[in-house]
């Protein structure tokens, strides 16, 4: 399977076309908006929220409540287009109109300047539109499909926020239900109350400074066969995979799988998990710190990747920078944003690790037809088991 999104922040709409889903897949529009839904969500973001109400048209590979094999198109309307039509509009307009809303002073660590100079613009909005995590919407739109692709075959996938700013939540042992119910009813999708409570006023305080948060969201997925992936070669390993799809999202520095860096300071003993073997279920390991991944494979156990998301780079209390058109020294341009967007983050974390687990089960067991995809799952489920 494949993707790409296209559209503009401001722009009339988001689209995503997405080829190789099998045919009959029964097809929910609920989900997918359920989904977008959210991601909207989360103590800490902007108005921008307020004004969208995401939901995806499907205009294309869905036919009477089933896929059909063709690509399926997705669209996502831009309520916020009505006030900017002119701003964004695809018809010339002259180069010193207001109107443009052009921008001139970069924000650090946005895409602004690298983006300006590489693309030969002298507006930066002609970057900052498309590099903005408006798009993500289409991510977890596409994301949504693939759940659903997925929970044919009883995988499920959870995410949490871990950490925001400098306040980490404890752990507990949850089952994925748990997990789900727990997050859904906080608003920085945390299972530790204490932190959730920190971590809204340290957002609060944030916003108040003109400042923003940044943390660390957690993927947890359930019910994989062993066996996606490969070690044959570096792009085929499912954990690489993992590491770009979470990377890839906007503002995202950093990932980790199982325990991650921790495993840099322990013996190998203690980082590995032992083997047991019962007559029921097969194979499995005691304990998962591999994250349910080794070799680039699965391992049969819940798949787990962390990502680290940086704190956003537009700030109502803007750093210093510099205005292309005069050389001088200038704050950078205010846009309207989030104080905090890392729970919407783990959102969209879930659907990118999401889009790479159906992919790997695709490649695994590829099929035109969802009836063939089951049967096939099935037959190696009990290969897997008596092996
Ligand atoms: C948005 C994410 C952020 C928001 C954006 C909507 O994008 P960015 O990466 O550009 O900061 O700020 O909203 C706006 C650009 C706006 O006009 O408020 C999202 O997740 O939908």
């Amino acid at each position: 399977m494949r993707y790409i999104t296209a559209g503009e922040s401001h722009g009339p709409q988001l689209t995503a076309i997405i080829e190789g889903v099998p045919s009959n897949v029964p097809f929910s529009f609920d989900e997918i908006n359920k989904q977008l839904e959210r991601r909207q969500k989360g103590h800490g973001r902007g108005r921008r929220m307020q004004i969208e109400k995401d939901t995806a048209k499907i205009v294309s590979g869905v036919r009477h409540g089933f896929t059909t094999g063709a690509p399926i198109t997705l669209v996502v309307e831009n309520n916020d287009w009505t006030h900017w039509q002119k701003i964004m509009g695809a018809e010339p307009i002259p180069e010193e109109d207001e109107a443009r809303r052009r921008v001139s002073r970069p924000r650090p660590g946005h895409a602004d300047l690298n983006g300006a100079i590489k693309y030969h613009q002298r507006d930066m909005r002609n970057i900052l539109e498309r590099s903005s995590a408006r798009e993500t919407t289409m991510r977890v739109a596409v994301g949504a499909v693939a759940r659903i692709l997925l929970e044919q075959f009883g995988i499920r996938v959870a995410g949490r926020v871990k950490q925001i700013g400098e306040v980490i939540a404890r752990d507990r042992e949850l089952s994925l239900s748990e997990l789900i119910e727990i997050t859904e009813a906080s608003p920085v999708r945390c299972v530790d109350p204490i932190a959730e409570k920190k971590m809204m006023e340290l957002i609060d305080k944030a916003k108040e400074d003109g400042d923003s948060l940044g943390g660390i969201v957690e993927v947890v997925v359930e019910g994989v066969p062993t066996g996606l992936g490969s070690h044959v070669q570096w792009d085929r390993k499912l954990d690489s995979r993992l590491a770009q799809a979470i990377v890839s999202i906007q503002a995202f520095k950093g990932v980790e799988i199982g325990i991650g860096f921790e495993a840099a300071g322990l013996p190998g003993s203690q980082v590995h998990d032992e083997i047991v073997w019962n007559k029921e279920s097969g194979y499995s390991r005691t304990t998962n710190r591999a994250g349910g991944l080794e070799g680039g494979m699965t391992t049969g156990m819940p798949i787990v990747v962390r990502g680290v998301m940086k704190p956003i780079p537009t700030l109502y209390k803007p750093l210093m920078s510099v205005d292309i058109d005069t050389k001088e020294a200038f704050t950078a341009q205010i846009e309207r944003s989030d104080s905090c967007a890392v729970p919407a983050a783990s959102v969209v974390a879930e659907a990118v690790v999401a889009w790479e687990i159906a992919c790997a089960m695709c490649e695994k067991f590829p099929s035109d037809a969802l009836e063939d995809m089951i049967a096939n799952v099935k037959d190696y489920r009990a290969y897997t088991e008596s092996f």
